[in-house]
């Protein structure tokens, strides 16, 4: 058995099932394996030399974990500047908020390569080396520039744009040659592949060999769908827990004569909160019997504020919520609770199950979990409903959910009102078809998908 290498920017302890379901089911492959996790170690050198590091060996049970410290100027580069100022948005198809700074690209390259670096002084020659998002595109090209041969595997957590967007990136065609460094890119959704293959099409002159595999800079490669999931039974049994339960109950209490609409994630200007916001706006306006009866919870944990989009984002939302709150609320009842907090993740099964309904509306979403792991929180007795965003990549998975266009308020907010009254047998049929699905594709099914495909590959 070969031994397994995960390399991500972030990496997290895969002892502490605090982490979460990626983190335990990648770290269940490193330790069945003896494998490596590499990445950055979250330590930010103030008057650091760019592209050096101090390299971190740690043991974890049976996984090693090998962290990089980045020097000051290396983080603003690679992590807030090329990785979150140009990639995240452009990828979410964002070209608006791309900060487009000549300068990043410099220490994308340079942190890439010196990862590449610590890394391969660690390797062995028959190593599976399986590479995690949108920070690392190149690793696989600077370490083939050094002459690892090893089995390279890619998988990216966010959306592919369509290609005339992608191609608005300056050095688009560099990051796109360097993903042929690998011999696996693993994709969300069928979306992202068709996207991916209209760009190799139209901007490269690469052969198209099937409807998965590519031949272009004298390299093969394989692109294919693997829509990440979640762990269903984890995530079952966090529910049963102490915390989940009295999470639960405090919101049964505190809602008694309530309905709850629920949403959560990071602070993101690709989840559509303010669209969320407006849409809530409209559904106590065409529908006043929510008025004094319906509250949403709106969880946004901080998230990259040192980015200007996110900053911005923050200022829209308070000004929204105060409004709606000014407009509508009661001295006994406020329309919106809006917690710019994270939520304990083993307190998160209790707030999803106590919501009547989930609002998970993003303009643009890899996959998004929150949605998989909201159905998997409820009581299939008494479900509650998922409104899901079409172009979360979660939506070519789960058609049962009500699946909403978060630009069209109205009728978004027509689709809320439905999921608010819709009748318990048919919130059962729903729910036990998403979550069937659900279980299907969970994270192990996932991870043992994708290096299946991997292992498959004969090495180079
Ligand atoms: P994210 O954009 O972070 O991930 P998502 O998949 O929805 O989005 O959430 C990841 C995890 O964070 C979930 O387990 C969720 O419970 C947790 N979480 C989010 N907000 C939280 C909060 N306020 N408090 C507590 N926990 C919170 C990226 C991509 C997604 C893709 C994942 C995995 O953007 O599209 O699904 O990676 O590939």
């Amino acid at each position: 058995m070969s031994r397994l290498v995960v390399v991500s920017n972030r990496i997290a302890d895969p002892r502490k099932p605090a982490s979460g379901g990626l983190a335990v089911a990648v770290g269940q492959a490193l330790e069945a394996s003896g494998g490596l996790w590499f990445g950055w170690s979250g330590k930010i050198v103030e008057n650091g030399t760019p592209g050096e590091g101090d390299l971190h060996l740690q043991q974890a049970g049976n996984v090693q974990l090998a962290t990089v410290d980045l020097s000051r100027e290396d983080h603003d580069s690679y992590y807030l500047g090329y990785s979150n100022g140009v990639l995240w948005p452009v990828f979410h198809y964002r070209l608006d908020l791309a900060d487009f700074d000549a300068g990043y690209i410099g220490g994308y390259r340079r942190v890439n390569q010196m990862f590449a670096h610590k890394l391969a002084s660690l390797l062995k020659p028959d190593d599976i080396i399986w590479v995690h998002d949108y920070h690392l595109i190149p690793l696989a090209a600077e370490l083939r520039a050094m002459g690892c041969k090893q089995r390279m595997g890619f998988f990216l957590h966010i959306p592919v744009p369509p290609p005339l967007i992608l191609a608005a990136v300056p050095a688009h065609d560099w990051l796109i040659r360097s993903l042929f460094a690998y011999d696996l890119v693993g994709l969300q959704s069928n979306t992202d592949v068709s996207h991916f293959s209209r760009y190799v099409g139209t901007e490269t002159s690469a052969d198209i060999l099937g409807e998965h595999e590519f031949r272009a800079y004298g390299k093969t490669l394989q692109v294919q769908a693997f829509p990440i999931g979640i762990d269903v039974d984890e995530f079952t049994a966090l529910g049963e827990g102490k915390d989940a339960q009295d999470m639960y109950a405090q919101m049964r209490r505190e809602y008694s004569r309530r309905r709850l609409l629920l949403g959560v994630e990071r602070m993101d200007y690709s989840k559509g909160l303010p669209q969320r916001l407006k849409t809530f706006r409209q559904l106590l306006q065409s529908y006043p019997e929510n008025v004094g009866s319906a509250t949403l919870i709106q969880i946004a944990s901080p998230s990259r504020e040192s980015v200007d989009a996110y900053a911005a984002l923050k200022q829209e939302l308070e000004s929204l919520c105060g409004s709606i709150n000014g407009d509508f609320g009661e001295l006994d009842w406020m329309p919106v609770r809006y917690i710019h907090r994270n939520v304990a993740r083993k307190r998160l099964p209790g707030l999803y199950r106590a919501a009547s309904v989930a609002l998970v509306t993003p303009l643009r979403d890899g996959m998004n979990l929150v949605a998989k792991e909201f159905v998997a929180a409820q009581d299939p007795e008494d479900p509650g409903v998922l409104v899901l965003s079409r172009f979360a990549g979660a939506a070519e998975q789960l058609p049962e959910a009500l699946l909403v266009n978060p630009y069209d308020t109205l009728r978004t907010a027509e689709t809320i009102q439905r999921a608010l009254q819709m009748p318990l047998d048919e919130r059962q049929r729903r729910h036990q078809a998403l979550l069937a699905r659900i279980r299907e594709h969970d994270v192990y099914w996932w991870r043992h998908q994708f290096l299946a495909a991997l292992a498959a590959i004969p090495a180079p």
